[in-house]
């Protein structure tokens, strides 16, 4: 197949006892009251059938024996409430019940919940506790999400070109919008569905304040009219000069009372199209965007001006926290901490703080954020990255819920026990009341929506993690590959564990041992550590390597940029020393002599080459276990991940062979004997250009 169908492919139950029980436990299906998102309950669970069983599910007129029954709260009958009691009070507003009880005597399958979508994520879960071939006759489930807004950020522009996007154009046809509405858009939100997400913003977070001209609400209304049956939120990026763009006033100060009329009427004009409109994402004073600052307002001033215009219709803000400015000499990875801790507990209470999962810029590996637990009178979520902007684009197989587990479970030792950065996310922590999970898609035009195949799980396990932060990533593979392959044991296994080596893989041939941002400039696809002078020092690779004849690394302790000294003690005090620092962040904290003596009783030189080698034996290894899988495969698919992985191997030599020869001329040290001759000079790698790589477009640079 070509990929389309993503995990929900219901694939025909092929063994008769799994199928004859399954057939057994869902008679008919049967509704208490009446709404769009039962309607869409009722087709997936038809379309599932028709995939498992190649059958029709009957839509009963009573309630039949081994019926599945759906319908909230509010409309089931006082025999059932009853019998649901303690059910009702394990789950919160979006979560569902899944149930086999028995009622006037059957046996049947309860979905229930407190609201509608409740019913649409309790339908999911049915379907997929029969594409993972669950025993389905004994369900007792009760679930809910832990946090609240669990979002999708398409940095894709009206154009239909994508920020960062390596999967073809937007999904988006504005062109057409709202007269065409594309099955595209059927399928995207059941996918999102499927997986607990509940908001999507559209546009890019460079952003262009025509998405908020009449014109364009309208468009915006028609999706917004599709995704809300299945619980979904449509969010815009709201340009901060708007006002000026295509407002006619003056200024954008969020101090004006004319700015702040014009927000709080173009609010409104919103409301009036889209009753359930969830609000604005904004970039301000980042990376050449307008915002208070250029009226030297604070970060605060704007947000809350933009908060206080959603407020009356239960709308909120995420202000983004990646912010780093030109003027600034200090470290970049310090910035957003300076810029923000001063003014924890000044946001409104509609305010989420959007902060990546790392301090410099979704690279391969980040310490977390120092942001996360720093602040803990301000509601903070996090963002992530899906789309591969640094890790190889769509043509490297990374698993990277593996990578958002890894920043997950660590602690911030900010207050009370195991504080980890799940818990700062999900408002436990502090008792925040607004919790959010920002992903930046990776999804566009191409026909299986992620270009990579494997490029699909990362979407995937970015709804699981924003719906429980405190999943593990094997459980998020498994369930994956259950369902967008096949449930045979002698596929899962092996790819589960591929799955989860690649995130190291990646690490170890592009940036090991705390190395970061040393990608080629301006599209960051493949190696370029010689990157300098452009025109600005933190946007090149020799501001974070750092490599000199004494060595290599960024010096964030006390005698450097002192960093460092943004975490809690605890941190700072293991992070101090190269001895007692985990060593995937030697370098990201420390500059250290070539011939520093490392655990192993190797020296760095030794150790950074041994890794980038590991990178790609692990590379070839991925190569030799795919290419067993054929057996389990279409052709399709097996064809174009077997290309791709080729790709990514050739890629891994290129990564390591252009990084060992260039710190060599520093390192001025033999390459040691496992590491194969470079096929080329370290001239030849630097001459390579990619002027045509996707995704860029930035016109800040
Ligand atoms: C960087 C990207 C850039 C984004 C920026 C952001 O290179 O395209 O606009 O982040 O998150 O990673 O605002």
């Amino acid at each position: 197949g070509n990929g389309y169908d993503l995990w929900l492919r219901y694939d025909k139950i092929t063994d008769v006892h799994l199928k004859q029980s399954y057939l057994n436990n869902l008679s008919s299906v049967y509704k208490f009251g009446a709404s769009p998102s039962l309607d869409v309950a009722t087709k997936e669970l038809v379309t599932g059938f028709h995939g498992f069983f190649e059958a029709q599910i009957s839509k009963a007129a009573k309630i039949e024996k081994n019926a599945i029954v759906l319908g909230t709260k509010e409309n089931l009958p006082q025999e059932l409430l009853s019998i649901l009691n303690s059910d009702f009070e394990k789950i919160n507003e979006e979560g569902y019940i899944l149930k086999k009880v028995t009622y006037q005597g059957k046996k049947i399958t309860i979905i229930t919940a407190k609201t509608d979508v409740g019913i649409v994520y309790g339908t999911f879960r049915l379907l997929k506790e029969i594409q993972l071939h669950h025993e389905i006759s004994a369900l007792d489930i009760q679930d809910s999400p832990k946090i609240q807004k669990r979002v999708l950020n398409h940095w894709d522009n009206l154009d239909r070109t994508v920020e960062r996007g390596y999967a073809g154009f937007s999904i988006w046809d504005w062109h057409h919008l709202p007269d065409l509405i594309k099955t595209e858009y059927i399928d995207y939100a059941r996918a999102n569905a499927s997986i607990g997400i509940n908001g999507t913003v559209l546009t890019n977070v460079n952003a262009n304040a025509l998405v908020l001209t009449e014109q364009y609400i309208t468009k915006v209304k028609a999706l917004a009219d599709v995704f809300r049956p299945f619980g979904i939120q449509v969010y815009l990026t709201a340009r901060f000069s708007a006002p000026m763009e295509i407002g006619g006033l003056k200024t954008a100060d969020p101090l004006a009372p004319e700015v702040r009329a014009w927000w709080s009427k173009k609010t409104n004009e919103i409301y009036a199209e889209i009753p359930d409109f969830g609000g604005f994402v904004v970039k301000a004073n980042s990376e050449g965007q307008p915002g208070p600052r250029n009226y030297d307002r604070s970060h605060v001033d704007g947000a809350n001006m933009l908060a206080d215009a959603l407020a009356p219709h239960k709308g909120i803000v995420m202000w983004r926290a990646f912010v780093y400015s030109e003027e600034n000499p200090d470290d970049r990875a310090k910035q957003a901490y300076s810029e923000f801790v001063p003014v924890d507990g000044d946001f409104r209470e509609n305010v989420l703080l959007q902060v990546k999962n790392g301090a410099i810029d979704f690279q391969p590996r980040e310490p977390f954020h120092p942001l996360f637990g720093a602040m803990p009178d301000t509601n903070i979520m996090m963002e992530f990255q899906i789309t591969q902007e640094y890790l190889g684009f769509s043509s490297h197989l990374v698993f990277l819920p593996k990578m958002w587990e890894e920043v997950l479970n660590e602690d911030t030792f900010t207050h009370g026990e195991n504080a980890t950065v799940a818990k700062v996310i999900d408002g436990s922590l502090s008792n925040r009341k607004l919790t959010g999970m920002a992903g930046v898609a990776n999804i566009g035009t191409e026909k299986n929506w992620t270009g990579h195949p494997f490029g699909q799980a990362n979407w995937y396990g970015f709804g699981r993690l924003a719906w429980d932060p405190y999943l593990d990533s094997k459980t998020i593979t498994k369930d994956w590959l259950q369902m967008t392959f096949t449930n045979d044991d002698g596929f899962v296994t092996p790819m589960a564990e591929l799955m989860i080596d690649s995130r190291e893989a990646v690490v170890n041939y592009m940036t090991p041992l705390g190395l970061h941002h040393i990608m080629d400039a301006g599209h960051h696809y493949g190696p370029g550590p010689w990157i300098k002078d452009m025109p600005r020092a933190d946007w090149t690779s020799v501001y974070y390597h750092k490599a000199d004849s004494l060595g290599i690394g960024f010096d964030r302790t006390v005698s450097g940029s002192d960093a460092l000294s943004q975490y809690a003690l605890q941190i700072q005090k293991k992070y101090d020393s190269p001895e007692t620092i985990p060593q995937k962040y030697l370098l990201w904290f420390h500059h250290l002599p070539w011939n520093y003596k490392m655990e192993n009783g190797q020296n760095l030189w030794i150790n950074l080459a041994s890794k980038y080698q590991e990178g790609v034996e692990e590379v070839e290894k991925m190569n030799t276990t795919w290419s067993k899988m054929k057996p389990f495969v279409d052709n399709e698919r097996f064809n174009k991940v077997a290309s791709l992985l080729k790709i990514q191997l050739k890629e891994a030599k290129w990564w390591r062979d252009a990084c060992l020869l260039y710190f060599q001329q520093f390192s001025k040290m033999e390459l040691p004997q496992f590491i194969p001759t470079p096929e080329h000079n370290l001239e030849y790698y630097q001459s390579l250009k990619s002027p045509y790589a996707p995704g860029i477009k930035p016109s800040w640079n």
